[in-house]
């Protein structure tokens, strides 16, 4: 049984070099773009899905040096959205990475350049990179853009923001999950699939998986906003503001959350064994992103 922790420690420095060395320092006109591309980035993020990406190209035997710039691809874009996200005109947050937000340490409208120029820059990279072949760029970049765009995250979070004074039920905030978390977490399990040459079945079965593995997240992220909402946000969450938000606690409370998140991940984990490839540090991966801090 391999150490999980020892893993993503591993994992998460090879990231953070790489990270480090697509954004570096600079001096001249960008120096403070680039600073503050790197203030967004670097640090304290957990790195979950270029993670993901690594564990599964891992288990399809592929060279890491091929896979690093798609799996920091998806950091690129999951670092743009926090950025957007936290800004006055969404969430207005102070607080992210255990730091305060970019547009509260940079001017706003830079913090929104930022955050465009990491999105375009995922792109750039992928693209560019010398490790992969045109049509394994081809098909990354149409993962990525789909999973990120209107039928994926910007699409969950036009339908957050729409539903935000309404009841809504489960299916609809199932799907406003499935799109705004769950379609990066599944361009990543994607990612892996499509580097190590998976076949059509075996892609059905990654995309089914990371569907599964990116609602459970977000459940347990519902969870943890109720329960960690110090420890999470920098400060406390008064409750009353917490319970009008439509999320699975709010549905289902607390317990029958967590439950359901660890059913999903369970099924998902079997599906994975059904492959016939050393799964387990996937597995593993799996059910660390669901019992987080529980
Ligand atoms: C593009 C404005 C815009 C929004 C898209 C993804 C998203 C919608 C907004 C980001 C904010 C948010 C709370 C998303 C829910 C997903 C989530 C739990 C993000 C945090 O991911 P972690 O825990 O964060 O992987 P770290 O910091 O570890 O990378």
């Amino acid at each position: 049984m391999m150490d999980i922790k020892a893993y993503l420690e591993e994992k998460k420095s090879v990231i953070d070099n790489y990270l480090n060395f697509l954004i570096p320092e600079k001096e001249g006109p960008l120096k403070t773009l680039y600073a503050a591309a790197r203030y967004a980035l670097l640090g304290k993020g957990k790195r979950i899905r270029p993670i993901l990406t690594l564990a599964v190209t891992d288990m399809f035997d592929v060279e890491p040096s091929v896979a690093l710039t798609p799996a920091c691809s998806l950091e690129l874009i999951h670092t743009y959205s926090l950025i957007h996200d936290d800004l006055p005109c969404m969430d207005n947050d102070d607080f992210r990475r255990g730091k305060p937000t970019l547009h509260k340490t940079f001017p706003e409208g830079l913090a929104l350049l930022t955050g465009d120029f990491l999105l375009t820059y995922a792109f750039e990279i992928l693209s560019t990179s010398s490790y992969i072949s045109s049509e394994q760029k081809v098909k990354l970049i149409e993962i990525l853009s789909q999973r990120s765009g209107s039928h994926g995250m910007i699409g969950g979070q036009a339908l957050d923001i729409a539903s935000l004074n309404d009841d809504i039920d489960l299916t609809a905030l199932q799907q406003i999950h499935e799109l705004k978390t769950g379609a990066l977490m599944t361009a990543a399990i994607e990612f892996g699939g499509i580097l190590g040459g998976a076949h059509q079945t075996q892609m059905d079965l990654l995309t089914r998986f990371g569907k599964a593995l990116g609602l459970a997240f977000q459940i347990i992220d519902d969870v943890q906003d109720v329960t960690m909402s110090e420890q999470k946000h920098g400060k406390a969450i008064p409750s009353d503001v917490t319970n009008k938000k439509n999320t699975y606690v709010s549905l289902f409370g607390l317990e029958k959350s967590k439950q359901l998140a660890f059913q999903l991940c369970q099924s998902a984990i079997t599906e994975l064994q059904s492959l016939p490839f050393n799964s387990s540090s996937l597995i593993q991966l799996a059910e660390f992103v669901v019992l987080r801090d529980q």
